[in-house]
């Protein structure tokens, strides 16, 4: 079978998007998306979105899986990949805006006349249990809790955006070695459903540095969902103002923490690579 593809980015965080229109089930299987994400003998990509058919009065349905065949609740840059995608699925260039269903609830991107998207990231989930993680009592959040791995003990924040992270902040991002690091936060027996690893250095308040290491996925250049969460765990540690710019390995995004209704504002550039077709 050969199938249609779009390759998008964010921030170089990239992404293989399917029009799976016709069907309410993703046109690939796990394996088949692990084979395309294989950067030596597939198309190369951090995972493999599918626009759906709308459920519950939204517009689309999306649905990742990570470049392991996991599937994630939720995809910060990936919803803006999907946005730009359905705008060119639609033909519109019009500047608008998309209701879309994930596992983590109705999320909202929004084309920007400026050729950025803006996506109301929904709330963030703080109690162990909801993020989730062992660490502390279930009913708290987990601020600056001691966590041991690689004989130092971290002092990790812990937040949901749908899907888990685990922020610590340090002195120097470029000196974390992530690729050793990373795994053993991943496959930490105190989160139970895994975890997305980021790395903070606060340059100033309104203005962060990050790393990071993803669930399924390993080193990535951008990771929104990690972002919007790393901008909570300095908000809650007192390091940051609650509109930053982030700067990842691939770019910057824009993330705001609205006091107002404690919802997420993700603001970021969303790239068309190329189309394809490829035999699965
Ligand atoms: O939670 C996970 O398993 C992540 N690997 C999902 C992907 C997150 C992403 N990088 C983002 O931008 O939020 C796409």
């Amino acid at each position: 079978m050969e199938i249609g593809f779009t390759k998008y980015h964010g921030l170089g965080n990239d992404f293989i998007l399917v029009d799976n229109r016709l069907s309410t089930e993703p046109e690939l299987t796990p394996e088949q998306a692990i084979k395309l994400c294989d950067r030596h003998f597939g198309v190369g990509a951090d995972g493999v979105i599918f626009a759906l058919p709308g459920q519950d009065d939204t517009d689309y349905t999306m649905r990742i899986f990570n470049s392991d065949g996991s599937e994630p609740e939720m995809c910060g840059n990936g919803i803006r990949c999907l946005a730009r995608f359905i705008a060119d699925l639609e033909n519109t260039t019009q500047p608008g805006s998309y209701r879309i269903h994930t596992l983590a609830g109705i999320m909202t991107p929004q084309l920007e006349p400026s050729g950025m998207v803006t996506v109301d990231m929904g709330e963030p989930r703080l109690l162990a249990a909801e993020i989730p993680t062992t660490l502390g009592q279930p009913d708290c959040k987990v601020i600056s809790h001691p966590l041991e791995i690689a004989d130092i003990t971290w002092k990790v924040t812990c937040v949901s955006m749908g899907n888990p992270h685990c922020i610590t902040f340090v002195e120097d991002v470029a000196t974390i070695p992530l690729e050793v690091l990373g795994p053993q936060f991943e496959t930490h027996p105190s989160f139970p459903k895994k975890i997305n690893t980021e790395f903070i250095q606060v340059v100033r308040p309104d203005y962060l540095k990050m790393r990071v290491w993803e669930r399924g996925a390993g080193i990535t250049l951008a990771c929104g969902t990690g972002a919007c969460a790393s901008l909570v765990a300095a908000v809650l540690n007192g390091h940051s103002d609650r509109r930053v710019t982030i700067e990842l390995p691939g770019g910057c995004l824009q993330i705001e923490w609205a006091a107002s209704n404690n919802h997420l504002y993700m603001t970021g550039p969303a790239e068309k690579v190329f189309d394809g077709k490829v035999k699965v």
